[in-house]
């Protein structure tokens, strides 16, 4: 317990943790296999510009495969640690990256400062906040691909946000000090969901996907500025 609450002390002062072997190899095989398929059967939503598949409905269509990711026991120290029982998943959503790869310089909840500045205004209103659990399933190993960080991206406000200057922003995301993760096969990096990242393959034909579960507090309503959209309420709250 000692050990979990200096973990989630880090992850507030870094942004991010990076939890190795979070899942068996069993596990990452056999969810890698179900991606992969997911793609022949043709379930993406779409691929965008930077070499990005995207899959929404994996969790509804086979939650044997997908809902041991949600509040998996390997992650739950530290989703509880920072949200208890208030902890809600939004969205759960897989990615393939089939070609060249390298993601734009984004945040997932973009509306973060916004929110947060807002319920200023409001005595009762609380200011959401989300969490992003990313599993990788293959080896992300220098020369292969990576994740990397706006360093301590979630503490100040970055500048060209609201509205968004998107040449501006990344511009910006690119000349901070950076961190570069290289999670391999089975493990999850969590991370505050306002925090400038960016994903990359540094190897064309590398084989590359990973899924994403978003959580969030409750104050969350549907209109904030975030990359996905919420679930809805019943049954999302893994730990209530
Ligand atoms: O490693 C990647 O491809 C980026 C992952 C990402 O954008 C996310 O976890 O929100």
């Amino acid at each position: 317990m000692e050990d979990n609450k200096a973990n989630v002390a880090q992850l507030l002062e870094d942004g991010y943790i990076l939890i190795e072997g979070a899942l068996s190899q069993e596990e990452t095989e056999n969810i890698r296999q179900r991606v992969n398929y997911a793609r022949e059967q043709g379930w993406e939503e779409g691929l965008n510009a930077v070499g990005n598949m995207w899959f929404d409905s994996l969790l509804d269509r086979e939650p044997d495969t997908y809902a041991p990711l949600v509040g998996h026991p390997n992650v739950r120290p530290y989703l509880e640690g920072l949200m208890g029982k208030q902890c809600q998943l939004r969205s759960l959503r897989a990615h393939i990256n089939p070609g060249p790869y390298l993601q734009e310089w984004h945040m997932d909840f973009y509306g973060y400062w916004h929110e947060k500045r807002y319920v200023e205004e409001y005595p009762f209103a609380m200011a959401p906040a989300g969490i992003n659990t990313t599993y990788y399933f293959q080896d992300n190993g220098p020369g292969d691909g990576h994740l990397k960080f706006v360093q301590g991206g979630h503490i100040n406000e970055p500048p060209h946000l609201y509205p968004l200057d998107r040449p501006k922003f990344e511009e910006w995301c690119e000349s901070q000090e950076h961190v570069i993760l290289y999670p391999k096969a089975g493990d999850c990096v969590v991370f505050i969901n306002h925090m400038p990242h960016q994903g990359a393959k540094e190897r064309d034909d590398m084989e590359r996907s990973n899924v994403v579960c978003h959580y969030q507090v409750t104050p969350m309503y549907d209109g904030v500025w975030h990359v996905s959209r919420p679930r809805g309420y019943q049954g999302t709250f893994p730990f209530a």
